[in-house]
């Protein structure tokens, strides 16, 4: 990427994107090196992955509503109609410096209507909830044929990790809580994917407990290449390690729910595992990046993953610290072509980067969903972005 670059449209061929024509003379338009890797590039590897040509790409700016409304969106999840939920208000803590805008923070649950995109965001609202100390961080979505939505969401209440479980009424628009899970595996949660109505895997992102600051933030600083969280399965009663070894961060499954694939945090990658009978999980694959990814979604039409990447983690600090500090921001697409049935899972995957930002127009992103032909990418601490994909 490029320091000078302001912000970046996308299109696609197929299900590939593309690069739109240049036209330098737009000030909305910017320039930075393609990245591009495939399984066979032998360029993979934890080092940055140099740009082969300059592409220019153009902007998008439809989201100017939105930046009125949201402090924030760390996570975000679609349903099949285009209705998005959104994690908002969040209490990132990764320095000991007080932030009072974060003091301030009540801790949301939004919806962004990918159809109606000029109205703004809705708050929720949490019923049969205690809201006290509530700090919503990931989030995932259960379609249950009988019963309807679930949603899931980690709360960092204050000295408790907790997955909360909601129900979403329709006809109130509003979320029933169900259920706090509260597990002593479940220490120093980040995000988790729903395989049931409760039942789920969760990441840890941290060896030690979201509860310790001083032990946490020694890991988050010091520790990253000798300690190590994990991801966690629970089954709606108990819990299990399903595999160790990854301070992971961001979750998801494919559609049939055979593979796990979860960022390494400062690892700049993202690991696949196949999924055991048993709910363990193998690792299979590992697939490099020139950023620390953050949150993982699925295009439902294409399968193929969508992923938001930090590039340069100091300044993600100093803005956690300072939100008018930039934060560069990066979303790639993955397309992981046909798995294979043993050894590596996707041995023909495409990566490519359809966004760049140096922070200026999209600070310290963490989250991209797509719906159609859009994109919405969400922040810690700052406005949503929408882009229109176009398709050539
Ligand atoms: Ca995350």
């Amino acid at each position: 990427m490029t320091d000078n670059c302001t912000n970046t449209i996308l299109q696609r061929q197929g299900d590939h994107v593309g690069c739109a024509p240049a036209n330098a003379a737009d000030p909305i338009y910017c320039t930075f090196p393609k990245s591009s890797q495939t399984a066979n590039d032998p360029q993979i590897g934890p080092q940055r992955i140099p740009g082969s040509e300059m592409v220019t790409l153009p902007v998008i700016k439809e989201w100017n509503e939105l930046k009125k409304i949201a402090k924030g969106s760390e996570d975000l999840a679609v349903l099949p109609d285009g209705l998005v939920f959104v994690s908002s208000e969040m209490r990132l803590q990764i320095t000991l410096t007080f932030n009072k805008e974060y003091e301030d923070r009540k801790g949301k649950i939004l919806t962004f209507n990918f159809n109606k995109p000029d109205e703004p965001p809705i708050e929720l609202p949490l019923k049969n909830f205690n809201r006290t100390g509530f700090n919503p961080h990931g989030i995932s979505l259960y379609r249950d044929p009988s019963t309807g939505v679930v949603s899931l969401f980690i709360n960092h209440r204050a000295g408790e990790q907790v997955v909360e479980i909601f129900d979403f009424d329709r006809q109130t628009h509003s979320l029933i809580h169900r259920r706090s899970v509260i597990d002593e595996l479940i220490w120093s949660p980040n995000n988790l994917y729903a395989i049931g109505p409760d039942s789920f895997y969760v990441t840890n992102d941290n060896f030690f407990s979201g509860g310790n600051k001083l032990l946490w933030l020694l890991h988050f600083y010091l520790l990253q290449d000798v300690l190590r969280g994990n991801i966690v399965y629970f089954d709606g009663k108990k819990s299990m390690i399903a595999t160790s070894g990854i301070n992971a961060n961001g979750i998801n499954m494919d559609k049939d729910e055979r593979f796990i694939f979860a960022s390494t945090s400062i690892g700049r990658s993202v690991k696949v595992f196949r999924r055991r009978q048993d709910n363990t999980v193998e690792l299979s694959q590992e697939i490099y990046f020139d950023s620390y990814i953050d949150n993982i979604n699925v295009d439902p039409l294409t399968g193929n993953f969508w992923l938001v990447g930090i590039p340069r983690v100091t300044d993600a600090i100093l803005h956690s610290t300072n939100v008018s500090h930039p934060s560069p921001s990066q979303v790639f697409e993955v397309k992981l072509g046909k798995p294979s049935i043993s050894g590596v899972a996707f041995p023909d995957y495409e990566v490519r980067e359809v966004y760049v930002n140096d922070g200026k127009e999209l600070s310290f992103a963490t989250t991209a969903i797509v719906y159609q032909d859009r994109l919405l990418v969400g922040t810690v601490d700052n406005n949503m972005l929408l882009c229109q994909l176009i398709y050539y």
